[in-house]
């Protein structure tokens, strides 16, 4: 049994495997490849633990063998949330090794958003963690087990002799040895996680073919060496520091990861410092502090080579500061978990660097940029970006009626994203039609917060819209129309009851008396945007 997903017209994957794109490999010889030549060299470095690639794989596959020998193994799922540490790439190589489909949760996310993966991919295992508050009593662990006959646990830094500890796994040889036995790598590897603008978070089905291509074209675009050194200070699950080129592109290449638990500046320069790190993967907003950071007392970290921007928009003026305050040079990237990722060059000149979020890294990546009318806009003008290329899927798991809406009969992936492209195929990224928040990298899908907020019984109407926030990019307004006013406080304890992440509670609430509509009757979000914006500038 495999898990079901949107391929790619024939056509096109035999030119995806004619041009070498699509090479037949599955994900996990990214580790497999590095068990002889480079297996003393220095995998990942996290805290005071650090794991050559012998011991990284040994690692794996232990748990790989214990899993296969409870009766895990191809055509079952499981859902992962493990924080930035090594153990989240031991177990995700195990999974992908015995063919187990993963979706690695970010570690912010709580009860609504697992029950809903879960409630999708129906898991015959848990991995997650004991600290985590999801997981420091069983509540929620025995409702999923009563949902999920036969659901295998596995949980970090519980009491070592339990049945559920993943230590305990990892700290002994299975009884029976090993059979590999990873999916077809043209079939499902794991699912990537939408930032999604709908009511429900989408899931996108992402196989060893297209990953793999994406997570290799990004070494060689980033030009990555083995003796670079990533930190992975991001959340290790999202697509950016995973394969942009991320943690997979570092092993890839055999070199070295180091953990980070988040990217507060103070705390990384001091792991930059003490390990020699040469890349770092940020977003706008962790920028802007570690510039704040940097110049009191004036810092230059001498490892750093390359600093990468992404996930959210990243403004001129402070991307012109990142060579002068960092001494190393600076990429910016665009990219999404469906599929395709922009990179400025290493040796673009300056105005294409600090002004253009850089150019697809796929010769195969069509890129159309579509006006109002659904006609490609001449270069220099804005529109929506639609595209399509042998890492960009086809289509969200078991999302019939939503993939009509966002893939076109021609398998574009309509990307909400508002660019204009230069005539030198540029993408410059300007706004975005999609009901989405991007605050500070992390997505908010407008429609799933506004549907927690109509459960509440007070509360009428409510649209949440993003407002400029001078750190973050953008935060979130929730507009209501209420039988009572309810404090911010409340509102956000209500949404915390829910069960939602922490990221997605509104930062402010506004009461009106009316909703604005647009002509269709539909709420006006941009008219509220307008002048919520105005008015508090
Ligand atoms: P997701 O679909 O959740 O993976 O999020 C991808 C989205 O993040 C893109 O469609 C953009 O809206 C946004 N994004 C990613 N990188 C950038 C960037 N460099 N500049 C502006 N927006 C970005
Ligand atoms: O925001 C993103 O999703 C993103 C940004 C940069 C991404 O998925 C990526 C690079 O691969």
């Amino acid at each position: 049994m495999t898990v079901a997903f949107t391929p790619w017209p024939n056509e096109f994957s035999q030119r995806y495997r004619d041009k070498g794109y699509w090479q037949d490999l599955p994900l996990t010889e990214i580790l497999t490849r590095h068990a002889q030549e480079r297996s003393d060299a220095i995998a990942i470095i996290d805290g005071q633990r650090q794991f050559d690639y012998r011991q990284f794989k040994q690692l794996a596959d232990r748990l790989a063998g214990h899993l296969q020998s409870r009766g895990i193994g191809q055509g079952d799922t499981a859902l992962v949330q493990l924080g930035n540490r090594a153990e989240f790439y031991i177990v995700f190589f195990a999974l992908l090794s015995i063919g187990v489909v993963p979706i690695n949760a970010l570690y912010s996310h709580r009860r609504l958003e697992l029950s809903d993966y879960a409630a999708q991919i129906k898991p015959r295992l848990l991995i997650a963690e004991q600290c985590h508050p999801l997981f420091c009593d069983t509540a929620f662990i025995d409702e999923l087990c009563c949902t999920y006959s036969g659901l295998e646990v596995l949980l970090s830094s519980t009491d070592p002799q339990s049945r559920t500890s993943l230590e305990a796994l990892l700290a002994r040889d299975p009884a029976t040895p090993l059979r590999l036995s990873p999916t077809d790598a043209g079939q499902v590897a794991f699912f990537q996680l939408s930032g999604g603008s709908t009511g429900t978070p989408k899931l996108i089905p992402r196989t060893h073919n297209d990953y793999f291509y994406s997570v290799r074209r990004s070494v060689q675009v980033c030009r990555l060496l083995s003796k670079d050194r990533f930190l992975c200070a991001l959340p290790a699950a999202h697509n950016y520091p995973l394969s942009s080129p991320g943690a997979l592109g570092f092993f890839y290449i055999g070199a070295c990861v180091v953990m980070a638990t988040n990217p507060e500046p103070y705390e990384c320069f001091r792991i930059i410092e003490r390990h020699s790190v040469t890349h770092v993967a940020l977003v706008p907003s962790a920028v802007a502090l570690w510039i704040q950071a940097a110049r009191q007392p004036p810092q230059r970290l001498s490892s750093l080579k390359l600093i990468q921007v992404g996930g959210a928009s990243f403004s001129e003026h402070l991307a012109r500061q990142v060579p002068p305050t960092f001494g190393c040079r600076l990429q910016q990237v665009f990219g999404m978990a469906e599929g395709m990722v922009a990179y400025t060059d290493l040796d673009d000149s300056d105005e294409a660097l600090f002004a253009s979020q850089g150019r697809p890294m796929s010769a195969d990546d069509e890129v159309r940029v579509l006006g109002a009318d659904g006609q490609t806009v001449a270069d220099g003008c804005v529109g929506t970006l639609a595209t399509r290329g042998p890492y960009t899927v086809r289509g969200y798991y078991l999302s019939h009626e939503h993939n009509a809406t966002v893939f076109d009969a021609e398998g574009f992936y309509h990307t909400g994203d508002l660019v204009r492209r230069s005539a030198d195929g540029r993408l410059n990224v300007v706004g975005r039609v999609k009901d989405q928040i991007n605050r500070g990298a992390e997505k908010i899908a407008a429609e799933e917060v506004e549907r927690l907020l109509l459960s509440h019984s007070l509360i009428i109407q409510a649209a949440l819209v993003a407002y400029t926030d001078p750190l973050m990019g953008e935060k979130s307004c929730a507009f209501l129309v209420s039988e009572a006013t309810l404090s911010l406080p409340q509102v956000r304890a209500f949404l915390r009851e829910c069960g939602i992440a922490e990221y997605k509670l509104p930062d402010r609430i506004e009461y009106i008396d009316q909703m604005p509509l647009t002509p269709v009757g539909k709420i006006n979000k941009v008219f509220l945007r307008q002048t919520f914006n105005q008015s508090s500038s």
